[in-house]
């Protein structure tokens, strides 16, 4: 079974899965190891991969060793084409529907492709849509994109439902990581009313609590990065809180 199939199934059977963002930069070289392996035993569903800027040539290196410890799906969620390597389950084949950018649109996307296919990564359409989330995030000065302000909900819903028909396999709402704030309830709940596609949530979700609240207004996948790298022991609550389905 594909790597977003067995995600639908946890979506279908848990009410909502979890994945945990490693990135593999060097700052975080000292916990990764640790948080691979909290990550293993906490109900993780996934490991997506990724970031928006590399400040040595060693992650390609570091992401070897991630696959090597790793005992859940590793996805990449890439920062650009630079990214791609053979130690993926999956990627997301994102593009940054929010935006104006070309370049981040299709541009990178087309760059990516026939390395895509000489690697044979099962590929995830996303379609990306990148929030304001109350501070300026790297991903808002990376792709050269303005996030849409929060309170702008036909704006937002405009963007999703062109996903939807555009073909995306699911939409992420992305508020940046180290957000301020997370993706509101409201912005949740008038999306979900409109698609029917699985729905990824991340940047600035700090508590069980907020994960919780989320996956109930329609949620379909919580991301965490930053509180998690800082406290892994937050994992196994999470992915509690995110699996709220039990089974009778
Ligand atoms: C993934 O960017 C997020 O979508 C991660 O955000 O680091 O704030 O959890 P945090």
């Amino acid at each position: 079974m594909s790597v977003f199939s067995n995600l639908n199934q946890t979506i279908k059977q848990r009410g909502s899965a979890y994945v945990v963002l490693i990135d593999p930069d060097k700052k975080n070289f000292n916990s990764l190891d640790q948080n691979i392996k909290v990550g293993n035993k906490s109900n993780v569903d996934a490991f997506f991969v990724g970031g928006s800027l590399m400040m040595d040539s060693e992650s390609n290196n570091r992401v070897a060793n991630i696959k090597k410890k790793s005992e859940i799906p590793l996805i990449l969620f890439p920062g650009g084409v630079g990214q791609l390597s053979k130690h993926y389950d999956a990627m997301l084949f994102m593009s940054v529907i929010s935006g104006r950018n070309s370049h981040y649109l299709i541009g990178e996307q087309v760059i990516a492709a026939p390395v895509v296919k000489d690697l044979g990564i099962e590929t995830i359409a996303t379609g990306y849509i990148l929030l304001d989330g109350g501070a300026c995030t790297t991903v808002e000065f990376m792709s050269g994109t303005r996030p849409i302000p929060t309170n702008k909900i036909d704006i937002i819903i405009a963007h999703a439902l062109a996903g939807q028909y555009l073909g995306m396999e699911a939409i992420y709402l992305e508020s940046g990581s180290g957000a301020q704030s997370p993706v509101t309830i409201d912005v949740v709940t008038a999306v979900r009313e409109v698609i029917n596609i699985p729905i990824i949530i991340g940047g600035g979700i700090k508590s069980p609590e907020t994960a919780s609240e989320l996956v109930k207004a329609g949620g379909s996948i919580i991301v965490t990065g930053t509180i998690t790298e800082k406290d892994s022991s937050l994992m196994s609550e999470i992915a509690d809180a995110v699996h709220w389905k039990k089974n009778d």
